[in-house]
């Protein structure tokens, strides 16, 4: 008896701690990037790096603006004229987009040394810059293409109610919302224990009808890469959308929706997508397959655990840390110590648990990256069920 005690204490003990430990380690996650490698390179210290240099110190002042989303020109002439612009979800806070833009803009300088144009996608914020003006046009590559590994219960039901809401986000979207930013979000019960969250965000530089498309065409890919998975995302340079049944944004009381607009935008170049339509092509070089493995996974939680343990220390709650995490998404204490005192509970994975990547073909740096980056699960949400892990697909220049 006693020593029962003492292991659920042990398990408890373990639990919280590495809960902390995790949720106090990388507040950003960093997913893909792309240098576009077929594009010229700079010298260091030329006009063309110092206008860069100042366009990125110019993001970070900026990124604590309502919008969450800046976009500027930096130089006069021509071969030395920087175009940049970040992008912050939705839902982040001022504290999270300012993080994740100070984080981007130090990575991608490591990560495209030199390069006259590159992109980095965070979960929590997209960056890129070129040396001509991309502004106003929607793209779609580079594409990256995550998915849950989880499967749903009854597919054709879920991509039916999945397709409807994700329109019904992209035309909301693409209206924009109170705060001026092209971002909306949506639940619907899929069934009475399970909730499908969705979201959907476009640069603001677009326009409305280009933020449809951009939004039409990255859920037309939806079918493609995550048919019947519990979570999938499309992540454009100009829009992104995704879906979980785990709330992965922030709930924020919602302002009534704007009057349904009287005429729907024209769609222009892609036939108006459907759900049903099964995507065949991929615009990839390099396709990554993560697989979650359970045993991985307990091995982290184990170890995780055990560091704890071994290097147990008053731990501090940070305020910040505190104030990215919305408490609603978290499981509550009475919830956790339920769930260990009940004997026939298994403790779940943490949603971004370790992940093997295989890289297809061409492995090359974007491998070793997600790879090491998936060698830290940092599963900042709460809802210790879901596993996350991914197919990412990167599209070359
Ligand atoms: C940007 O660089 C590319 C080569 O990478 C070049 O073809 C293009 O003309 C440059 N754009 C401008 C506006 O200088
Ligand atoms: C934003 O960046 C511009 C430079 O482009 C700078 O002049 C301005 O002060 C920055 N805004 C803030 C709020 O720091
Ligand atoms: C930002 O993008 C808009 C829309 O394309 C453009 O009109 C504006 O000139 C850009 N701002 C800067 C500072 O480049
Ligand atoms: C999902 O279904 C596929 C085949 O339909 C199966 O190979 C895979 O193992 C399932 N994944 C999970 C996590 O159950
Ligand atoms: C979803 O389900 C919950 C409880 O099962 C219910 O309270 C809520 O009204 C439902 N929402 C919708 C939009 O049907
Ligand atoms: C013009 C040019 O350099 N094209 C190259 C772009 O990169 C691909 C590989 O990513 C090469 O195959 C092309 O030759």
């Amino acid at each position: 008896m006693a020593s029962f005690d003492i292991s659920r204490n042990l398990l408890l003990y373990i639990f919280v701690c590495l809960t902390l430990s995790l949720s106090s380690e990388a507040a950003v996650v960093f997913l893909d990037y792309d240098c576009y490698s077929n594009t010229t390179t700079y010298t260091r210290n030329s006009p063309f790096h110092r206008n860069l240099k100042f366009l990125l110190s110019s993001f970070q002042s900026n990124s604590t603006r309502q919008t969450g989303f800046y976009n500027l020109t930096v130089g006069q002439h021509p071969p030395d004229t920087v175009y940049g612009l970040f992008l912050c979800r939705g839902d982040d806070t001022k504290e999270i987009c300012r993080e994740c833009v100070t984080s981007a803009s130090k990575r991608i300088l490591q990560l495209c040394p030199n390069r006259k144009t590159a992109l980095v996608y965070y979960d929590e914020c997209t960056l890129r810059y070129s040396n001509s003006s991309f502004f106003s046009a929607w793209e779609m590559q580079p594409a990256l293409e995550l998915l849950n590994t989880g499967n749903v219960s009854q597919p054709d039901r879920f991509m039916k109610l999945l397709g409807n809401t994700m329109k019904e986000i992209a035309t909301l979207a693409a209206n924009g919302d109170q705060l001026g930013k092209k971002y909306a979000t949506k639940e619907v019960n899929f069934t009475s224990f399970q909730t499908l969250y969705t979201l959907a965000q476009c640069t603001l530089d677009l326009s409305v009808s280009d933020c449809e498309t951009c939004l039409q065409t990255a859920i037309a890919n939806l079918p493609s890469c995550c048919e019947g998975k519990e979570g999938g995302r499309v992540v454009f340079p100009s829009c992104n959308v995704r879906y979980e049944l785990y709330p992965f944004y922030r709930i924020s009381a919602k302002p009534p929706p704007p009057p349904s607009p009287t005429q729907k935008p024209v769609l222009h170049s892609p036939p108006s997508p459907t759900l049903q339509s099964k995507g065949k092509k991929k615009m990839s070089s390099t396709t990554i397959i993560a697989i979650v493995v359970p045993v991985v996974v307990s091995f982290v939680i184990f170890a995780g655990g055990l560091v704890c343990l071994l290097t147990r220390k008053p731990k501090k709650y940070d305020a910040v840390e505190q104030e990215k995490e919305d408490p609603t998404l978290r499981p509550s204490m009475a919830a956790i110590v339920l769930m260990l005192n009940s004997f026939s509970v298994t403790l779940q994975a943490p949603q971004r648990p370790a992940t093997f990547l295989i890289p297809s073909n061409n492995s090359n740096s974007l491998v070793n990256e997600l790879v090491s980056d998936s060698s830290s699960p940092t599963p900042r949400k709460s809802v210790p069920s879901v596993n996350e892990a991914s197919i990412s697909d990167m599209a070359p220049r």
